[in-house]
């Protein structure tokens, strides 16, 4: 017992000052593998330990079982510490300064998108259902079942962009939803669509060829050119926060309504004139009406059971007002100094 006491402590001292001589990973496990290997000095200490006397064993056994745990610690962490002394080094020869990284600049939501989610709240709130319809659209949604058969002089009202696929436009307005709608659902509903539309025009400070419209269809039972106004007219005190805003109303033409109207709003930022509503207190909104039969008849409706109002308006005309943006072509010009204002 007394050599075997000898030699294990021996094998600690030796284990000690290798493992304090060690400076790469590669050392460490030409050590590892003498003391810890099937051969190794463990090992061998013990085949001495097992060849010991039951007694002998219980007296140096828990020494034994603890030199060989403390192996097994020191050296994962000296392993530890030998891969991160690179890691260790570099920040001691270049210290970081926390404060030395500003803030990553922050995104904003663009004002079509503002101005998209707070309408879509209030229609919602309103009791509109929210309607979808494709951009590259129909002809037959676009025109034949609002009412302008290809022939009609209306179709020249709305510069086309046709596309090679035969009867296929881009939309000139929301209005094609109006029938995709009634051909999903069946009377009452209330629905409104929000999206992109385009014109073969030539820009200017308030034309572009792609804008925003917003419509609104309402089939019922007995409805009226006053359910009409009192709904655009709520709409647009809600939209410009504003509850003393009126509307004005003059006759107009869209083939798809009949009457038609042309609804005006008094200017949200003035009393006596400005330039936004060019001196005359009043600012262009929306085109609207009650819905033709013809377009009843085009969703297989009955107009003489059901009736109904419309109204399309531009919205990127409306997003420029709310905003005070005095050039729609600001709005995707992917300008940055315009867009942080938002
Ligand atoms: C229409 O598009 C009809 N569909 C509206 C409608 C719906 C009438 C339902 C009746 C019932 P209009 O072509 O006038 O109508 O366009 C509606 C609005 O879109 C205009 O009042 C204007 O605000 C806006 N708008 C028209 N052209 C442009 C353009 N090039 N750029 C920006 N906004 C435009």
């Amino acid at each position: 017992m007394e050599r075997f006491k000898s030699n294990l402590l021996s094998t600690k001292k030796t284990f000690s000052s290798a493992l304090a001589s060690i400076s790469t990973l590669q050392e460490l496990t030409a050590l590892e593998a003498t003391f810890l290997e099937k051969n190794g000095l463990i090992a061998q200490l013990l085949q001495e330990f097992k060849a010991l006397s039951p007694e002998n064993k219980r007296s140096c056994g828990t020494e034994f079982n603890a030199f060989r745990e403390e192996i097994r610690t020191a050296i994962d962490a000296k392993k530890n510490a030998l891969l991160l002394s690179p890691v260790n080094n570099r920040i001691q020869s270049r210290p970081i300064d926390v404060t030395a990284y500003k803030s990553e600049p922050k995104g904003s939501l663009h004002p079509e998108t503002l101005a998209i989610q707070e309408l879509e709240n209030i229609l919602i709130t309103m009791g509109f259902q929210l309607a979808e319809g494709p951009e590259l659209e129909q002809e037959w949604y676009n025109f034949d079942a609002l009412n302008i058969p290809a022939t009609h002089p209306a179709r020249d009202m709305q510069d086309t962009f046709w596309v090679p696929q035969p009867h296929h436009l881009l939309r000139t307005h929301t209005s094609s939803v109006q029938i995709r709608a009634m051909q999903q659902q069946r009377p009452p509903l209330a629905i409104s669509a929000i999206g992109r539309v385009y014109r073969c025009e030539a820009t200017d400070a308030c034309h572009d060829y792609m804008f925003l419209q917003c419509e609104g269809l309402v089939i019922d039972k007995n409805i009226s050119l006053a359910n009409l106004f009192a709904t655009i007219k709520t709409l647009l005190q809600k939209l410009f926060h504003n509850n003393t805003l009126q509307i004005r109303v003059r006759p107009s033409y869209f083939p798809f309504v009949e009457p038609g109207v042309e609804i005006d709003l008094t200017c949200p930022f003035c009393s006596s004139g400005c330039p936004t509503c060019k001196r005359s207190r009043w600012i262009e909104i929306c085109g609207a009406g009650l819905v033709h039969p013809n377009v009843l008849r085009a969703a297989n409706i009955n107009p003489q059971e059901w009736s109904g109002f419309a109204f399309g308006f531009g919205l990127t005309r409306l997003i420029m007002l709310k905003y005070g943006i005095d050039d729609i072509r600001h709005l995707h010009s992917a300008k940055i100094e315009f867009l942080q204002q938002f």
